[in-house]
């Protein structure tokens, strides 16, 4: 056929280097850019099998490698709904990125059509989009191929952040349901939520001015226009680390994950005490907040705050309208001891706890009303259920207030990107948050305080040996070894300390957090020296 030797002919275009071997893991394909471009070719060859699968519905691909240095770049699928790549296709990716030869290529691909009775001549249609990294224009240039190739319809967004790209997929896709998401363009994300936010601050005192640093990357420019179309009569913004053209500064000494991972400022921050910063990662999908006090000490105000935040707030609000529906929130093992005690004992808010990424906490969270998920490095968002939807919608509100607080929900509900964690979306929820309860970082940042903790990455000679359940937070395997970490974390207060492989590098890391910084610290010492 036509479309299987069009294939084979491209892919001598993108030939696969010779011995590394490929994975599609917990983020999409990740690695150096320069080893990429036979991966990206092949990716469009899947998302155009993957839209015909689904009669044609669109797929997204982003071009992006998050928080990673500038020289690295990756690339991930989008479902229909704006939705991570559904895992049983996960395997396919890696088949064919592993694939030796054109020829072995174009019949995986055939096979794969073939076991999941996909039509090759159905329509496929497919979008794009990419972050500022030097790699991507060609990385562009090779998926086009792939999806010329394979005959998908496609749409270049250019450069974008991943949580708009998921926006526009959805938006694509629902669009002619009877409830659309919104337009699918910048534009129409842009307008979204600036008219969102401007209905949940309405009547509120502007908030104070937030400074942003952008990690250099396209959240900079995006978040610029964002607050251009908001006005500054709601909303001072000022931005820093915002040199997208200076390639080689993404994500270096800046950004959400130096900030998380180091617990220290950005280089070069020179913060007036108690006014709130914030830093986002490459992508724009992960936000951290943060301020000094009159020490000039630092202090975090993680996915976990966030995420304590946003439900107090949701609950309190579904409380005054007298609306039955339920919060609960989604974390991962790595939430602060401190933050899941808050929910429980203080808010009485459910919480569910699942496997490190981003896809394992969406699907949790969707079995809530309204369920708010976040982990601890930043990524997160709140996802209202349809029937809730349907709810607020039809509710008579019984007086003003009630009627106030369902139109504050309800437009909250726009405000935030329900298909994916969204730094700019979390920015403005939290800036509009604060506003509400007149706050600044510190009265937030009062309302629990964290146990000090640690994270540290080992290398070991085989990460696949160490097995986990109860959702990461015991391992399994190597036998034995939990009985040792059971064992030290008993002679600390307030001690837990948990071990699991990483799903993005060659490592396990070991998580430990006890009452004292020092305690803290050589529990992870400890636990970190039981796997040598
Ligand atoms: C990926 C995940 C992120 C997770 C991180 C953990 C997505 C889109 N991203 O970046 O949610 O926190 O991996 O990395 O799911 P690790 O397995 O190396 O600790
Ligand atoms: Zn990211």
């Amino acid at each position: 056929r036509q479309q299987l030797s069009q294939i084979t002919k491209f892919s001598t275009l993108h030939p696969r280097p010779e011995g590394h071997k490929y994975a599609y893991g917990t983020a999409g394909f990740r690695l150096l850019g320069s080893l990429l471009d036979s991966v990206v070719f092949r990716v469009g060859l899947l998302a155009a099998l993957r839209s015909r699968k689904l009669d044609g519905e669109t797929i997204g691909v982003m071009i992006t490698a998050s928080h990673n240095p500038p020289d690295d770049n990756g690339v991930k699928l989008i479902d229909p709904q704006g939705e991570m790549l559904e895992a049983s296709w996960e395997t396919y990716a890696t088949m064919f990125a592993n694939a030796e030869t054109d020829d072995e290529l174009t019949k995986e691909y055939l096979a794969v059509a073939e076991a999941l009775k996909i039509n090759l001549d159905s329509p496929s249609n497919v979008v794009f989009a990419r972050d500022t990294r030097a790699s991507g224009p060609a990385l562009v240039a090779a998926l086009k191929d792939g999806l010329q190739a394979a005959a998908a319809d496609y749409a270049d967004y250019r450069i974008l952040t991943t949580p708009q790209l998921h926006y526009i997929v959805k938006c694509i896709n629902t669009g002619k349901t009877v409830t659309p998401y919104g337009d699918p363009s910048e534009q129409g994300y842009f307008d979204k939520l600036s008219t969102a936010f401007k209905i949940v601050t309405k009547g509120k005192a502007k908030p104070p001015t937030v400074t942003v640093d952008a990690a250099n990357g396209v959240g900079g420019p995006k978040l610029k226009e964002l607050a251009r179309c908001i006005g500054s009569d709601y909303l001072d913004i000022n931005i820093v680390k915002n040199e997208i053209d200076a390639v080689e500064r993404l994500n270096f000494q800046c950004g959400a994950d130096f900030v998380k991972t180091q617990q220290k400022l950005p280089v070069g921050l020179e913060p007036a005490p108690f006014e709130l910063y914030a830093s986002l990662d490459g992508d724009a999908d992960r936000i951290v907040f943060y301020y000094v006090d009159e020490a000039n000490k630092f202090h975090l105000l993680d996915g976990d705050k966030i995420a304590s935040l946003a439900a107090t707030f949701i609950r309190d609000l579904i409380a005054v309208s007298g609306v039955d529906l339920q919060v609960g929130v989604v974390q991962t093992a790595y939430a602060n001891g401190s933050s899941s005690k808050y929910l429980t004992d203080i808010l009485k808010v459910p919480i569910t706890v699942t496997p490190t990424g981003v896809k394992h906490l969406h699907h949790a969270a969707q079995l809530f009303d309204v369920g708010v998920y976040f982990e601890a490095n930043g990524h997160g968002t709140v996802l209202f259920s349809n029937s809730s939807m349907k709810t607020l919608e039809s509710f008579e509100a019984q007086n003003p207030g009630q009627q106030d607080a369902v139109t504050t929900l309800l437009s909250l509900a726009a405000l935030i990107n329900q298909t994916v964690g969204d730094a700019l979306s979390d920015l403005l929820l939290v800036i509009a948050i604060l506003s509400h309860k007149a706050w600044g970082p510190n009265e937030w940042n009062l309302t629990y305080t964290d146990l000090p903790n640690r994270l540290v990455r080992v290398v070991v000679k085989d990460r696949t040996a160490f097995k986990t359940d109860d959702a990461e937070r015991r391992l399994v395997e190597p036998k034995g070894l939990q009985v040792h970490i059971d064992a030290l974390v008993k002679k600390y207060k307030s001690g837990r300390s948990f071990v699991r492989a990483s799903g993005t590098e060659d490592a396990v890391r070991v998580y430990a957090e006890a009452a004292t910084r020092l305690e803290a610290d050589e529990l992870a010492v400890k636990v970190s020296d039981l796997l040598k």
